[in-house]
């Protein structure tokens, strides 16, 4: 199986890659955003994971042929609910760490948005911490510069790396994503209900959004929310769902 040759022809036909939707809710259950997912649907491997594929295609720049193509579909699917009547609902797209930094990120994200006639205050970029650290004065001024399209930026799987909480404060970051590992046992486990409280106590203090993800019970729910957490996103709520889905269960008209 040769990867890098199977993902090249995958990106190029339409029926291989497509996008599902993950609801992120409010203390009510309420839907105020979503997050889009890569499925990879394989002629002969069947369903390949996007953890599989993702950490492959990031040594090489593959990567940003995937980005490129997952923003796209996103923003063609937006336009299409905006024609159709839908209100629509922010959506995250994960970014790599190579695309943040590549040269014409901004442009290509620019003449996306004008393509599809979607406000950029639609679109949020969640990038992992450990890429926002191998660059940092890269990624401040590719920051600076999605920020001045209204993009919303967040960190994602916050906690997980080996980062100073000095960047922080230099990157123009919005939200916070509370790692999923420290979700999990948040109810349960002392020392993961602690970190949950800090990280959301952090983002408050530092006027940004704390956002908790993996939430798969009412407990961990309740818990986080007696903490001060405002978005959740999980299993519990709502499994990430195919378009058609989303626009059945979870979008309604103007
Ligand atoms: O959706 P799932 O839990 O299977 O995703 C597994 C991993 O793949 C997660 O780390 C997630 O962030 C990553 N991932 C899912 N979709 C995308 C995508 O569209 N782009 C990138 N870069 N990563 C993605
Ligand atoms: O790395 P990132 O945070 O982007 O990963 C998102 C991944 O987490 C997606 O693959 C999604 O399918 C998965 N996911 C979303 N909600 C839950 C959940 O409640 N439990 C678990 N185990 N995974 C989840
Ligand atoms: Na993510
Ligand atoms: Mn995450």
């Amino acid at each position: 199986f040769n990867f890098e040759q199977e993902m090249k022809k995958a990106l190029q036909v339409d029926d291989q890659i497509h996008m599902v939707y993950q609801s992120k809710v409010d203390n009510n259950k309420a839907v105020t955003g979503l997050e889009a997912l890569i499925r990879w649907h394989h002629p002969v491997e069947g369903l390949i994971s996007p953890a599989e594929f993702i950490p492959l295609a990031e040594e090489s720049n593959l990567i940003i042929n995937i980005d490129r193509k997952v923003i796209k579909v996103v923003l063609q699917q937006l336009n299409q609910w905006q024609q159709e009547g839908f209100s629509l609902y922010p959506v995250s797209i994960n970014l790599s760490g190579k695309h943040l930094v590549s040269d014409d990120l901004i442009s290509f994200v620019q003449e996306q948005l004008n393509t599809y006639q979607i406000d950029g205050s639609l679109i949020e970029f969640e990038i992992t911490e450990g890429v926002l650290l191998t660059d940092i004065e890269r990624s401040i001024e590719a920051m600076t510069a999605l920020k001045s399209l209204d993009i919303t930026l967040s960190v994602d799987d916050f906690g997980t790396g080996y980062s100073s909480l000095n960047y922080l404060k230099r990157l123009p970051i919005d939200v916070l994503k509370i790692d999923r590992s420290f979700v999990d046992e948040c109810a349960n486990t002392i020392e993961d209900g602690q970190i949950c409280a800090t990280v959301i106590n952090l983002a408050q203090n530092l006027g940004l959004e704390a956002v908790a993800e993996g939430v798969e019970t009412a407990e961990q729910w309740q818990f986080l929310a007696s903490k001060g957490c405002e978005i959740f996103q999980g299993y519990y709520f709502n499994k990430p769902m195919s378009a058609e889905d989303t626009e059945l269960k979870l979008l309604s008209k103007q």
